[in-house]
């Protein structure tokens, strides 16, 4: 049974994304920041959180901010198990890559009140390619996400250009001159509220300047028959069904394991994704 109406669906082909609203309630948000923060505490005393792309410092305002983050939160604590195979979350994934939904990875974001980083426009793609581009990510607004708070921004339309070239220094980003946070369209959100987008959409987001921190969690999600197109990126968790089955039996393999093998640096994507050939490694921080 379909959870989009025809016209979600048809916003999401058309644009690239969608903000579904009030998709968990304000107090199921509630207790999910909760956890979340609390998780930041945790972790906090065993190691170093901040997140913030070395690209993200040339932004204005962006020289000493921090975001925390933390990778596979569902190992950290069930209330984030048990939000990964929510039918109302899975549902509209399905609704989109569907009907078989698989787990890439999670992670939280928290940017900090009045020091949030923000993140350069970039595509998730070049992070971990995959041969039919089934990747798409949902975003959790656990707490409202105005402009001020540095809303997720998107260009709407960008996933039907392909894989872009991006630049590799400091996470792959793609060229400021070019794609700038402020140009591009601010979605701000309330607490419950989840973002769907393609892994090919442009997206970045802006400085948190308010008085309180965002807290989010993105899922990203793909169908378990699109195979990367090289091995990057694998992480605990990875492969696990949040909706219906894998019909490849688990034979759906990387295509290459070689990292030069990434679109993003072959002659095809153009020039810039070409030149940054030697130095594919550097793409990965915060990703
Ligand atoms: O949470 C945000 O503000 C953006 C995160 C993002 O762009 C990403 O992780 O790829």
């Amino acid at each position: 049974m379909n959870v989009l109406s025809e016209e979600q669906k048809a916003f999401y082909d058309e644009k690239g994304y969608l903000l579904v609203s009030g998709l968990l309630s304000r107090d199921e948000a509630a207790d999910l920041r909760r956890e979340t923060h609390d998780l930041m505490e945790r972790l906090a005393k065993v190691k170093s959180l901040d997140a913030t792309w070395a690209s993200a410092r040339t932004i204005e305002g962006a020289q000493k901010t921090r975001v925390l983050h933390c990778h596979d939160v569902q190992f950290q604590g069930a209330a984030f198990a048990r939000l990964i195979v929510d039918p109302r979350l899975t549902g509209v994934a399905a609704d989109i890559i569907g009907p078989n939904v698989q787990l890439h990875h999670t992670k939280a974001f928290v940017k900090p009140a009045e020091q949030g980083s923000p993140f350069p426009m970039h595509q998730d793609a070049p992070f971990f390619p995959h041969e039919n581009h089934s990747m798409i990510a949902a975003i959790v607004h656990f707490d409202d996400a105005p402009l001020e708070k540095g809303c997720v921004r998107v260009v709407p339309g960008s996933h039907k250009r392909g894989l872009l070239p991006h630049l590799p220094e400091g996470s792959w980003h793609l060229d400021p001159a070019q794609f700038s946070v402020e140009d591009a369209l601010p979605l701000p959100a309330k607490a419950g509220d989840v973002l769907f987008f393609s892994y090919l959409t442009i997206h970045g987001s802006g400085l948190n300047t308010s008085d309180e921190a965002r807290t989010t969690v993105l899922i990203q999600m793909r169908d378990p028959a699109d195979p990367p197109t090289i091995r990057t990126h694998e992480s605990r968790g990875q492969g696990m069904l949040l909706r219906g089955i894998d019909p490849s039996a688990g034979t759906t393999r990387p295509v290459s394991d070689d990292p030069k093998d990434n679109p993003v640096l072959m002659g095809g994507t153009g020039s810039m994704g070409a030149m940054s050939g030697g130095s594919m490694g550097m793409g990965m921080g915060g990703q």
